[in-house]
């Protein structure tokens, strides 16, 4: 897409110099230190990526761009009659690094317009998949089948220079998300809706879209909601599971449908994305035991005893944040705008207020804060997307903005392909013998 080409080519010569800069200057400047806790928990905490796009403050949560989600949400263009951002902004802030006009914002939406409709074949691939694949399955394969669309991939075999692989990675970004609502919603359709194939509306903001092709087109609501949704999920800086696993797999020159395919199979996971899935599973599972939303000692009671009995509860701890997730305050404050009595919200909010001292009370969990997993199901839910084994494919589509966008700057700046080292427990024990234990 010429606008967003033209806004990187300007500003890539100073980006490529600053990190070069630091290269040259500071190639031997130790970041961090790893123990050996480091490398069997997860190699948690240890920096291994620097990445412009976002980043998670333990304190204070996601900046996109250096936005937090109340900034993001207030300054990105909207269409008028919506009080939420249009994704097509968004993609341009993560892109460009920059706020967009209205005009900036609607021109990527145009472009995303034009890409909008899924080939035959995807519908084919998913249409012969087993009736019991799991949505999130098929959104990778889905992903996965159109790989041979990419533009780079064709230009690599033609012989295209390095310092030019962005564009192509761009331009296969551009295309890929274009069609992400669309595919979303053909799972879902084929899934639940008959099979139908709802073709785009070209009047439609690319969020709105994909609740137009859910057969929810008179739903103002519904569409506000996609909007927040397809926002918040977009990125979380470089190193979660489904970032981490695209950017290396990226890092082999694999065109961005192999890394978005790949970053989807570890949102898959339920520690990850499925996280949503289950949380609301689990929400339901706890209003049908008590029949009704529980007071608090009830919940109290009930919620300690699934502690005890060593239950892990989704959609609360994280991995660095330690706070409540700004984005499940933000869907929170949505909830309490558009659905202020709905019953599954109601438990949420109790679930908010009583579960956290509890976690707490551990002594082992870092985190006993809310992440956005806590309540983003219970919404889709109100809205009667009651299918919640597909609620991870909603994050996917929202997550692919923030995958693909870090793909095309690792090309832009010639990021090489990543390779770190594994070690035997038996080298591991000959390093630390000699050494005092602690
Ligand atoms: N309920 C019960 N126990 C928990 C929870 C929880 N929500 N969160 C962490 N713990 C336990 C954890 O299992 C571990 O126990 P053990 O030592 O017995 O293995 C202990 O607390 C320490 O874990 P932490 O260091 O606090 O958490 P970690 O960084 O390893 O993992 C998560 C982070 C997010 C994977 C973890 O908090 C979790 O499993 N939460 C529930 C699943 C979830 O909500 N995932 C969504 C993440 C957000 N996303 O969108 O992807
Ligand atoms: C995410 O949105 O990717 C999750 O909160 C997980 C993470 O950041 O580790």
């Amino acid at each position: 897409m010429d606008l967003i080409k033209e806004k990187i080519s300007t500003r890539l010569p100073e980006i490529r110099e600053r990190m070069n800069r630091i290269k040259r200057e500071y190639s031997n400047f130790k970041v961090c230190d790893v123990t050996v806790d480091q490398i069997y928990s997860g190699i948690r905490g240890v920096m291994v990526q620097v990445s412009d796009v976002s980043y998670v403050d333990p304190v204070e949560g996601i900046r996109l761009r250096g936005y937090t989600v109340p900034e993001v949400l207030r300054l990105l263009p909207k269409q008028p009659g919506s009080k939420l951002p249009m994704a097509g902004g968004l993609y341009y802030l993560l892109m460009v690094d920059e706020l967009p006009t209205y005009a900036e914002a609607a021109a990527v939406e145009a472009e995303w317009q034009k890409h909008a409709g899924v080939p035959d074949y995807v519908l084919k691939v998913i249409r012969a998949m087993p009736a019991d694949t799991h949505p999130m399955t098929l959104f990778s394969q889905g992903i996965l089948a159109m790989q041979r669309e990419s533009i780079f991939a064709q230009e690599y075999a033609r012989g295209l220079v390095k310092n030019d692989y962005w564009e192509s990675y761009l331009e296969d970004a551009i295309r890929l998300t274009a069609k992400l609502p669309s595919l979303a919603a053909y799972i879902y359709n084929h899934r639940y809706n008959g099979d139908k194939y709802i073709p785009p509306d070209p009047g439609l903001d690319w969020s709105a879209n994909f609740a137009h092709m859910i057969g929810k087109s008179s739903d103002a609501d519904y569409k506000e909601l996609c909007r927040l949704f397809f926002i918040l999920h977009s990125d979380h800086e470089g190193a979660n599971v489904s970032a981490h696993a695209s950017w290396l797999v990226a890092s082999a020159l694999s065109d961005v449908y192999l890394a978005s395919s790949a970053g989807m199979d570890g949102l898959a996971g339920p520690l990850h994305g499925l996280a949503n899935q289950e949380c609301l599973r689990w929400l339901l599972g706890v209003r049908e035991y008590f029949g009704c939303i529980p007071d608090r000692e009830e919940l109290s009671g009930f919620l300690a005893g699934q502690l005890a009995a060593g239950a892990v509860i989704p959609g609360y701890g994280h991995a660095v944040l330690r706070i409540t997730d700004p984005r499940f305050t933000a869907q929170l404050e949505f909830a309490n705008e558009y659905l202020p009595n709905d019953e599954l919200i109601t438990l949420v909010k109790s679930i908010y207020e009583v579960l956290p001292p509890l976690l707490t009370q551990t002594g082992k969990v870092k985190n006993p804060w809310p992440n956005v997993d806590a309540i983003n199901g219970a919404l889709q839910y109100h809205f009667g997307v009651t299918q919640y084994e597909f609620y991870t494919v909603l994050f996917g589509v929202s997550r692919i903005l923030g995958l693909s966008t870090h793909a095309v700057w690792a090309r832009a700046l010639n990021r090489p392909i990543e390779r770190p080292k594994s070690l035997t427990t038996a080298i591991l024990e000959q390093m630390i013998q000699g050494t005092p234990a602690g």
